[in-house]
């Protein structure tokens, strides 16, 4: 198992339509992240800089970044882009972030 963040921008104002969506996250695409071997997946939130901040628990080394070849993938995607910053292809402009300390 391994555990992995990265960082997203939100676009400004747009924090509780953003955990209103996730609260409401469609289950085919809760379904897909779990078989793909996401088994914890948290995303805090920045409210000075407007940061999505995600951590996740991977157990075949995919995250759920990896996952845009998949249609629902990228329908969320683009359902989510119009309060993200994004890539063309609504991909959310995601930024790895290195672990520098564990405590297990
Ligand atoms: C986020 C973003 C991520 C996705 C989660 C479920 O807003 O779109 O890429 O993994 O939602």
């Amino acid at each position: 198992m391994e555990t992995i963040a990265f960082k997203m921008k939100l676009k400004s104002g747009c924090k509780e339509e953003y955990k209103q969506r996730h609260n409401n996250i469609w289950p085919e695409l809760k379904e897909l992240l779990k078989d793909s071997g996401v088994v914890d997946y948290v995303i805090f939130f920045d409210e000075e800089t407007d940061t999505l901040f995600a951590c996740q628990k991977v157990r075949d080394g995919q995250n759920s970044q990896q996952l845009g070849g998949e249609k629902i993938v990228q329908t969320w995607w683009a359902y989510m882009a119009d309060i993200m910053e994004t890539h063309e292809d609504n991909s959310p402009i995601s930024i790895q972030l290195e672990e520098v300390f564990k405590l297990r």
